[in-house]
């Protein structure tokens, strides 16, 4: 039935992070690029931020890497990017998110930010397009985010690895972002499996339990960050009010053309950050 071949991720007697490794290998040779210092997840709405920061000097399609799989969603670019960055430092751009949603397993989901660790970066910045719980904010905002609420039921950690998630999302990148725009909001992060949104009631349990941002991908990557060593900056593009929160039903399309009418804006904000680091 699948074409699709065979991923090692998928042999659990094989470690993620000997696969990892070996995906940032390819990633030096075929970049020409030995070591990335930090990189960048772009979700919904972020994409032109890798056009931005800096002079891109290789772009590979994921797939080529191993561990990496295909991308689920239409308009989702499954690519790598190295971009030198003005101060000569280079960035790893992801394009590829493989989200849990996809149901391939959480290492496959966490993949490519193991990679990036392995490739060198010490920064991952993890950005997406989320649903908005507080009333105050309006569709095309970004915010940061400053904790999550993994719902999943799951971790990308393996065996009794007992990780602390204290100041996950770091108060030194989210103090450096503010110095860039100041008017930055902040906001906890809840992972929900997804892929339908929530309904209300979910999105008013997410409220009471102290969520401020509806997603479905980033708590688990930002966990596999920490793990493997890295400074978490987590963003969010808030392409829409929250189910319930807004009197009008979610669609798919408003999503998308929210995030592309936002996109230069908060594209050239994400630029300054990295500008920044
Ligand atoms: I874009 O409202 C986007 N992604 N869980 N809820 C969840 N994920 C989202 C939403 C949303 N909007």
């Amino acid at each position: 039935m699948s074409s699709e071949v065979s991923n090692p991720l998928d042999q659990p007697d094989l470690s993620p992070f000997e696969i990892a490794r070996e995906a940032a290998g390819q990633i030096a040779e075929k970049t020409g690029i030995e070591k990335h210092d930090i990189a960048l997840t772009l979700g919904s709405g972020w994409a032109k931020a890798a056009d931005l920061i800096g002079e891109t000097i290789a772009t590979i399609p994921a797939t080529d890497i191993v561990g990496f799989s295909a991308p689920a969603v239409v308009g989702h670019v499954g690519s790598l990017r190295s971009v030198r960055l003005p101060n000569g430092k280079h960035a790893l751009v992801i394009g590829a998110r493989t989200h849990y949603y996809e149901n391939h397993g959480v290492r496959r989901v966490v993949h490519s930010v193991r990679t990036a660790a392995a490739a060198g970066a010490s920064v991952m910045i993890l950005t997406n397009g989320a649903g908005g719980i507080r009333e105050t904010w309006t569709p095309g905002q970004p915010v940061l985010i400053s904790d999550h609420i993994n719902l999943t039921a799951n971790s990308p950690l393996e065996g009794a690895t007992f990780i602390d998630l204290t100041d996950l999302y770091s108060r030194r990148l989210r103090d450096l972002a503010r110095e860039v725009d100041a008017s930055l909001d902040e906001g906890v992060y809840v992972q929900f499996r997804g892929p339908h949104y929530e309904t209300p009631a979910e999105v008013q349990m997410a409220k009471t339990i102290g969520g401020h941002i509806v997603g479905m991908s980033t708590a688990l990557e930002a966990i596999a960050a920490r793990e493997a060593g890295m400074e978490v900056l987590g963003m969010s593009l808030i392409t829409n009010l929250a189910a319930g929160i807004s009197p009008t039903p979610l669609s798919h399309a408003e999503v998308i053309e929210a995030g592309r009418s936002a996109e230069p804006v908060i594209s050239a904000l994400l630029a300054r950050i990295v500008a920044a680091l």
